[in-house]
């Protein structure tokens, strides 16, 4: 597979030329400074092109080009959205550059609870904490009927940490569930939003009423509608599973399991209708099986994400590491390298290590964690390609 890395733009800490050190070939990055709904010009396409060409690397992927929320609830202005959408995917066709990521997520793109979880070896990691999250949504949030989601080992949990919360264990939920996860990743909240739970609370509300069967139908019309100029261009549309890939929140989550990937593939049953195999996601629910996932779906996978989680029997979820965890990697790397050697990989949510933590990096996303990370993959793939050369 190829070696990408997920850059945040010409002001991200790690520059280029550091990532040409560490051996990465491609990269993984979005016009981040273009708000969400508005069309990526082809100019805008090239100047970001360009820059990553002029360090002697590749644009492999871009992640993401976001889908508004209108488009996934069904709002008035969806078609001019989607319209729009088409326009920024024929500029990337233009440019060549033909692998694109995003999500179908309603509101929110990721969970977690704690963004330093310590390891005990002075690294620290991502984790999600499923009474606390309960707490953010039954406390904080005070979602209706949100209590009757949990079961009562969780809602004990919950007790007890409603009388041990203060203000600060509150904000630092709020923070890390709605603001310093999402911000980097998703226009909706950001870290200038002086009432980020409400505002939370408003884009929940758009939801109402939709639930898994409607916005199945919102994206299956979605899709339609951009195929054509995928086609055109030879773009990969690579959807990414809902992370967690569990029922969160009241909202409808659609790409969390075996029978939801099979139904969203075959309800557009396009080639450039395709998966990012992320299998720290995926691997989050119990319930799947990541290396019989990756068997099944590896001819639609355009795209890899790298990393691996343990799940704990009180529904706690964390990140392990990348030779570890419920992913099992090195099974993957064999499927992957065999199915097709030239899909881009990247890994994330690496643990902070090294002086990572105080470089204020965005979450998930550290340098000295990612850069070993790719080091134990890249081992892994060079044992892969050396036991498929000698089986010829
Ligand atoms: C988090 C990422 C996600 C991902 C988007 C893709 O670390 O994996 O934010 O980029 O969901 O659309």
């Amino acid at each position: 597979m190829e070696k990408t890395w997920r850059w945040f733009g010409p002001n991200d800490k790690i520059t280029l030329d550091m990532l040409r050190q560490i051996g990465v070939e491609g990269i993984v990055t979005a016009l981040h400074h273009i708000p969400n709904g508005e069309i990526w010009s082809y100019d805008e396409v090239v100047k970001m092109k360009n820059y990553i060409e002029e360090h002697g690397l590749r644009w492999s992927v871009v992640e993401s080009l976001p889908v508004s929320e209108s488009i996934k609830y069904g709002g008035p202005d969806r078609d001019e959205l989607i319209q729009r959408y088409i326009v920024s995917l024929e500029n990337l066709g233009k440019a060549g550059v033909t692998c694109i990521c995003y999500n179908f997520m309603p509101v929110l793109d990721w969970a977690r609870t704690t963004l330093e979880y310590p390891n005990g070896d002075g690294t620290s990691s991502l984790y999600f904490n499923k009474a606390e999250f309960a707490y953010f949504d039954i406390h904080i949030l005070q979602r209706k009927g949100a209590e009757s989601d949990y079961d009562a080992a969780t809602l004990e949990r919950v007790a007890q940490l409603a009388a041990d919360m203060d203000e600060a264990g509150r904000r630092r939920l709020v923070d890390n569930i709605i603001v310093k996860t999402q911000g980097f990743v998703n226009g909706n909240i950001s870290e200038y939003d002086l009432d980020p739970v409400q505002k939370f609370r408003d884009l929940l509300a758009l939801y109402e009423g939709i639930d898994a069967q409607q916005l199945r139908a919102n994206m299956q019309y979605f899709l339609e509608a951009i195929m054509p100029v995928c086609n055109q261009y030879d773009i990969h549309m690579c959807v990414h599973p809902d992370d967690p890939p569990l029922q969160i929140l009241g909202l409808p989550r659609i790409v969390t399991c075996d029978a939801d990937i099979q139904a969203f593939l075959d309800a557009v049953p396009d080639p450039h209708n395709g998966l990012t195999f992320c299998a720290g996601s995926l691997s989050a629910g119990a319930h799947n099986d990541v290396p019989a996932l990756a068997e099944k779906y590896a001819d639609r996978t355009w795209f890899v994400h790298l990393r691996s989680c343990d799940v704990l029997p009180n529904g706690d979820f964390h990140e392990a590491s990348h030779l570890a965890g419920r992913a099992d990697l090195i099974r993957l790397c064999r499927i992957f390298e065999r199915v097709n050697p030239s899909l881009p990989m990247r890994v994330d949510h690496a643990p902070l290590m090294l002086g990572d933590e105080k470089m204020g990096y965005n979450a998930g996303y550290s340098f000295h964690g990612r850069m070993l990370a790719l080091g134990q993959m890249e081992g892994v793939m060079a044992v892969v390609r050396r036991e498929i050369e000698e089986e010829k």
